[in-house]
């Protein structure tokens, strides 16, 4: 019985790597006076590393070490990404969120029709801020729970945040559907037992999502009808929760 739908963020309700976290990735080095502009192909690269901590230490230990500034690297690394962070912020903030196809329409009919909703990202959490302005002015108290970056060990293609939602929620994986943009997102949700559904972006079309429910690249709106890629034999225009209760029934018996 489909009880909870659990979201990714970045990638999956908003499409915000390559002008949003990538810009402000390039503001905050530039800022800092770094020569290092981090372009849509090497963005896509980079994006294999969850985690913007975590993608920086990457980037100066394995891609360009030549351009890492003298002094400790962990500090190096804390410093640009609270910089970035805040960048990231205002940026959305003037510039919108651009919130994907169809999920403003499925949030609000799955609150209507009493699913729980969640988030599990591995974003940090002050990121959240503009999407919930983006969503509507009471939209953060729709989710019940929210895991997000740093308030697990390890990040995504860990299971940690999907399993740490669970637990909030109290619920089991078989009673809630995961949203996801990524392979790695598609390997947290599927280590943690969720029947995954995929959305892709130009950055993650060509990833493989072994295991995933259904991979479509959208939602779909009523004027704008979803393309299915793969998985369950979906064929339908949109994601509607009706259409979400017999995915689930299809994923229980598998
Ligand atoms: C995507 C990520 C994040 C963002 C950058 O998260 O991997 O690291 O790219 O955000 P998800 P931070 O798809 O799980 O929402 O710099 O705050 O990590
Ligand atoms: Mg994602």
């Amino acid at each position: 019985m489909l009880k909870a739908l659990i979201f990714d963020v970045d990638g999956t309700l908003a499409d915000t790597e390559r002008d949003g976290h990538r810009v402000a990735f390039n503001r905050a080095f530039a800022a800092s006076g770094l020569p290092i502009v981090w372009d849509e192909a090497l963005y896509g690269h980079l994006l294999s590393i969850t985690g913007g901590k975590e993608r920086l230490t990457y980037f100066f230990t394995h891609i360009c070490p030549d351009l890492r500034p003298p002094g400790d690297l962990q500090a190096l690394v804390l410093r640009l990404h609270a910089q970035k962070t805040e960048i990231y912020g205002r940026l959305l903030n003037t510039e919108g969120v651009p919130l994907r196809p169809g999920v403003r329409r499925l949030l609000q009919e799955a609150r209507d029709q009493g699913l729980v909703l969640a988030i599990a990202t591995t974003t940090t959490v002050a990121n959240l801020v503009p999407i919930w302005s983006a969503l509507g002015p009471d939209a953060q108290s729709w989710f019940h729970a929210v895991a997000a970056g740093d308030c697990v060990a390890d990040k995504k293609p860990a299971p940690d945040v999907y399993e740490y939602v669970l637990t909030e929620l109290g619920l089991s994986a078989d009673q809630c559907l995961a949203f996801e943009d990524s392979e790695n997102g598609c390997r947290a949700a599927q280590a943690a037992g969720l029947p995954t559904v995929i959305t892709v972006t130009e950055y993650t079309r060509a990833q493989r999502f072994d295991g995933a429910l259904l991979i479509v690249d959208h939602l779909g709106e009523p004027d704008q009808p979803l393309s299915r890629l793969g998985g369950a034999p979906f064929m339908g225009d949109m994601l509607d929760v009706r259409a979400l209760h017999e995915l689930a029934g299809l994923s229980a018996r598998g």
